[in-house]
């Protein structure tokens, strides 16, 4: 397919544009490559050997699309751009690397479950991938879990392929059907990427169109009111329904369950919160859509290592326990990881690019049960302003440093520090893992 085109430009240089390039030079295809903050020396080094025809930088220039038949594109590059709109109008084609995958696999050998949502994507994948594994099949979770899609090896060996996929890369279009889809949930994030709230989930959504089993929260608000008939939900509200995975307490223990004697015991997992019950739910519906023979779920679930990043225990020092939970870059996670903690007192660290997130609901949480926060990055102020009934101390730091210092000198035994920024790290660190590292650096370093 991709072979009809002449001279692809590659929008973005990342982790995506480097393998988009890789795979047309294995291709044979004539390529050029732009990237905004990468110089072109800079370019010249990453692309090595995979040598192409022009390196272009700085802003977008509607002449670096002279002689090209079709656009590669990066995930994080925004299709509002105004040169990108003006090609598209003149029916360039824009691809990425999705659309070069679909030419790649062949579902006769491949099962694909394709993964949605604004948070849990990454925990939900991993747990798909690890208990595939312990199945005994061949497994592999890629795309925006870090690992991009076409660096897959041995694509046709695999018995499943987990892809990760972000409303970024849902927002172009691509031939694939894939065996099972599915949305988690869908609350605001990205909202300096999309006009409005309605768009950010009518992307998400389409994924559900191109799926032959589909999978959703159906506790979630937005996607209550699709009224999709034809998915298996899981809930924690619904338990009988014969489509449906549901949560049983049953003396304290805690199970999930369907309408068949299906009892998925998963009280001791070293996954902390309610998020993670719906994520092991998730992961099971669509495993059993795979294989309902497999049996040792429980077994599994007990020996799934924390996510780094997230809701990660570090440590305890005088009988007060840190939680890192750097990940948590939007509203809804860092609620999911604030309401994990029963009768404990949370002194929260929190800000960083709130990417244009409305804060109501976060405030009223942190308002009700947080004792004291502690702000840092571009919107401190703003989120500072947004949680105006704090019971305890309100103050901003400058730097992630001074914030722990504070909230270890207020906490005492007992006590929960928990950095949950609610907030991309942009604005202050690479990206959220070096943010997550720096957290855990403090904590080592404290004197106690
Ligand atoms: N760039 C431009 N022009 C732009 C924007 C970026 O030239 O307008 C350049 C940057 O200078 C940089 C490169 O493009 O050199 C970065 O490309 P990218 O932002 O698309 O990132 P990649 O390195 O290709 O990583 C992407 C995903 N990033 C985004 O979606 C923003 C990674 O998800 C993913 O792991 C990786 O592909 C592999 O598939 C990250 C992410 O934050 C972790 N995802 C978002 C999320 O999870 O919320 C969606
Ligand atoms: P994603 O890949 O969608 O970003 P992750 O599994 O990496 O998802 O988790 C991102 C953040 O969201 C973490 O802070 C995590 O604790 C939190 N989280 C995970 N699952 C859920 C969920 N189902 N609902 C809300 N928050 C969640």
């Amino acid at each position: 397919m991709v072979e009809k085109y002449h001279h692809i430009l590659i929008v973005g240089m990342g982790k995506t544009g480097f393998s988009i390039a890789q795979y047309l030079n294995r291709k044979n295809i004539k390529f050029s490559v732009y990237d905004n903050e990468k110089s072109i020396d800079e370019l010249k080094i990453l692309l090595d050997s995979n040598s192409a025809i022009s390196y272009f930088t700085g802003p977008l220039d509607q002449k670096y699309f002279t002689g090209i038949d079709c656009i590669a594109i990066s995930p994080g590059v925004d299709l509002r751009n105004t040169i990108l709109k003006k090609i598209q109008k003149n029916n360039i084609p824009i691809i990425n690397d999705l659309t070069l995958f679909s030419s790649e696999i062949d579902q006769k050998k491949t099962k694909i479950i394709a993964v949605t949502g604004t948070n849990g994507k990454t925990t939900v994948c991993t747990l798909l991938e690890y208990l595939f594994l312990e199945a005994g099949y061949k497994a592999k979770a890629a795309g925006n879990i870090g690992f991009p899609i076409l660096d897959i090896e041995e694509l046709n060996s695999l018995d499943v392929l987990i892809l990760e996929l972000s409303s970024f890369q849902l927002e172009i279009k691509h031939p694939i059907i894939f065996d099972i889809g599915m949305i988690l949930n869908i609350t605001e994030d990205h909202m300096d990427r999309y006009d409005s709230f309605e768009e950010y989930a009518s992307v998400k959504r389409k994924i559900l169109n191109q799926s032959k089993n589909k999978v959703i929260w159906i506790d979630d608000k937005t996607m209550r009111e699709w009224k999709i008939e034809d998915a298996i939900f899981f809930s924690t509200k619904i338990k009988n329904n014969k489509k449906s995975y549901g949560i049983k307490i049953d003396n304290k223990n805690i199970f999930i369950v369907n309408n068949t004697d299906l009892k998925i015991d998963i009280t001791n997992t070293n996954l902390m919160g309610k998020h993670n019950q719906l994520n092991f739910m998730a992961a099971i519906a669509a495993f059993r859509e795979i294989d309902n023979k497999f049996e040792d779920f429980s077994g599994a679930l007990q020996k799934f290592p924390v996510i780094n990043n997230r809701l990660e225990w570090i440590k305890e020092i005088d009988g007060i326990n840190f939680y890192n939970d750097s990940k948590a870059t939007n509203v809804a996670s860092a609620i999911a990881a604030i309401e994990s903690f029963v009768e404990k007192r949370i002194f929260l660290i929190a800000g960083g690019d709130s990417k244009n997130q409305n804060l109501t609901s976060f405030s009223e949480v942190v308002n009700d049960k947080v004792q004291s926060l502690y702000l840092i990055g571009k919107d401190a102020q703003l989120i500072g302003s947004a949680c105006k009934r704090i019971k305890g101390r309100k103050e901003i730091f400058s730097t992630l440093k001074e914030a722990v210092i504070s909230a270890f000198k207020d906490a005492k035994n007992g006590d929960i520090i928990l950095l949950a920024p609610a907030c991309a790290s942009y604005d202050m660190y690479k990206n959220y893992i070096e943010r997550g590292n720096d957290f855990k650096s403090i904590i080592f370093n404290l004197s106690v």
